[in-house]
Parts: structure tokens; sequence; C-alpha cells
């Protein structure tokens, strides 16, 4: 496959989320909508309220659209704004992770309970304890381990903690400052909660010394995708309001991870977005961007390509707008 390829003509759909169950490629993605609602720096016009779930037997074959896996009206602490979600397998079961604002609109991230890939997902009837912010990523450790990657500035609130607890006025660092950093904590054997107080994903550069908040071209900002590579930890993440999908890597899930590069350069639309998964001896980038859509940043479409590694284990920086 050497062209990018559009996957889901009939929808907008953003933020996939991949992974190989039972021989097959599931996708996970967020359900774009036009809600009508002004653009703003906060994310409101991102009123997504359903999920579905895809799959593909190869990667250049048909796309299944498996309907709704989960309505917000069925989650019953849930407010608005269903966001980039997750899923995962364990023992028989599979686990949605969601992101959504509770009543009181701050983000919480819940899970959905299903026998099937495909949903649909059953909720549970409160969010993670102790969860904030967006954009779950689930991550499975060769021993059966699972770790949970989250958190997104601006609109997906990650601003607002420190050292997991609400702060009184939500605010980034100063641009000398260390940068925010995605969390990232061992679920427990159920998947259900947090098994330990999330820790910081510290990014660091090439002296070692942690991003700074500055840092727009590197710092983390939304999006958190882990994989392994020839034993490698790869944490993967979008730069936000620079528009990069980047890269670092390390030795162990928690880090800390030394940034090596671009994976993405700026796709038409504001958001970028991904994930990593290697189908049939072959790496691919499922990410979106917002051209089939005459460039409106809340209605995305999702994309995959070919992903290249170096011998030296460097990502081959892909072109957002080349097709
Ligand atoms: O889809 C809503 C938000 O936009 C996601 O949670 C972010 O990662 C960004 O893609």
């Amino acid at each position: 496959m050497e062209k990018k390829r559009y996957l889901v003509d009939h929808s907008f759909m953003a933020d996939p989320a991949v992974h190989v169950f039972d021989g097959k490629l599931y996708i996970y993605p967020s359900h774009d909508i036009e809600s009508g609602i002004p653009e703003n720096d906060l994310g409101d016009h991102f009123d997504m309220r359903d999920y579905h779930v895809f799959s593909m037997e190869s990667i250049d074959g048909a796309v299944t659209d498996h309907g709704v896996s989960l309505d917000i009206k069925e989650i019953p602490w849930a407010g608005r704004q269903l966001w980039d979600s997750d899923a995962a397998y364990r023992d028989g079961m599979y686990y949605l992770y969601f992101p959504v604002k509770d009543k009181t609109d701050i983000f919480r991230i819940g899970v959905a309970l299903s026998d099937r890939p495909e949903g649909p997902f059953v909720p549970q009837q409160a969010p993670i304890k102790g969860s904030y912010s967006i954009d779950p990523c689930v991550f499975r450790e060769e021993d059966g381990t699972h770790f949970i990657y989250f958190g997104g500035l601006w609109g997906g609130q990650l601003q607002r903690y420190r050292e997991n607890k609400a702060i009184e006025c939500g605010h980034e660092p100063e641009v000398d400052e260390p940068a925010l950093t995605a969390r990232v904590a061992r679920l427990t054997d159920d998947m259900l909660e947090f098994a330990e107080a999330p820790r910081s994903v510290v990014i660091l550069d090439e002296n070692g010394t942690p991003l700074k908040a500055g840092d727009h071209e590197r710092r983390f900002f939304e999006a958190s995708w882990m994989h392994q590579y020839n034993g490698v930890y790869y944490f993967s993440y979008s730069t936000g309001n620079t528009h990069l999908l980047c890269y670092a890597t390390g030795d162990n899930p928690y880090g800390p991870f030394t940034y090596r590069g671009v994976i993405l350069t700026p796709v038409v639309g504001w958001t970028t977005h991904h994930s990593i998964v290697e189908f049939k001896g072959k790496w691919y980038l499922f990410h979106h961007d917002s051209v089939p859509s005459g460039g409106r940043t809340w209605l995305r479409s999702l994309k995959v390509a070919e992903l290249h590694y170096l011998p030296d284990g460097t990502i081959q920086t892909l072109s957002g707008t080349d097709e």
C-alpha cells in the first residue's frame, strides 16, 4: 500500500484507535457531527454523541461499519462531548475507554464492556476513580499488564491539574517551565480502575532535559499513543497548536522518553490524531484530516498510510498533505 487511503465516506469519523483482534483490524474512532456550535479554543464544536466500531480484514479491503457501539444517553453520569476513545481485550472481554464531560462539565474517563470487539458496550455506572482530562490510550505489555495513557490541553482540561489534583485557576506553565505531560497509570486486573496514582509521561530533549512549555513544536498537547517496535517503547502524540504528530522513545512504559521526531506534518484541519499498529508484517499510521469536509475542522475523515522505520529505529516522516 503506497498511497494514503480514506476509510469511511458515509460519515465523519476521527481520532482512530486501531487494534488487531481475532486477526482483523478494529477501528475505534470518534463520530464527528455537525452540531452547529461555533468553533472555539475549548473545542465546544466537537459535540459528539455516540461511537461506531469499524473492522477490516485486509488493509486494502472493505471497511465494515458495525453501527452504534455506545450512545451518550446510555452513560448515566455523562453530560456532553464523547471524545477520543480506545479499546482493549482481556480474558474474553473487550473494554472501551472513553472521555466525556460529566454533568458539571468536567472531563472524566469511563469504561464500557462487551464480549465482542464491535460492541455494543455497556458502560459502568461511574467514571474511573481519580480520572480526568481526555484521550485515553490503553497499552498491553507482553506480560498482560495494561497501562492507560491520557491527557489533553485546552479543551481537554489538563492545564487544570497538577499532581493529579485540580488547581484553583487552571493555567499552562510559563514558557520556560517544564511542559505539562500526558499521564500514565497501570490498570487494575479487572481493567476498571487505576491501580496506582497516574504518573507524568516526561519527554526529554537531546540533552536529557524535560521539554519546556514554550517548546510548542515538540511538547505534548493531546492524542497519546503507545506502541513497541523492536523492544523499544514509542510514545507518540499531537503537539496541538503546531499540528504535528511526534514521537519519543524509551525503555519502559512509564518513560522518561526522549524526543525523536515528527511522524506526520500538519494535515488540513486543526486537530491531528492517530494510532500506529502492525498488521500482517507491515506498520500503519491511522489518522484523520478535514479534506473531504472542505476544511471544516470538526468534520474529519479517517485515513491510513504505511509507516516505515529506518534501521536505527527512527520513523520516516509522512506528509500530512501529500496523497
Ligand atoms: O475529537 C475531539 C478531540 O479532538 C480529541 O479528543 C483530540 O485528540 C482531538 O483530536
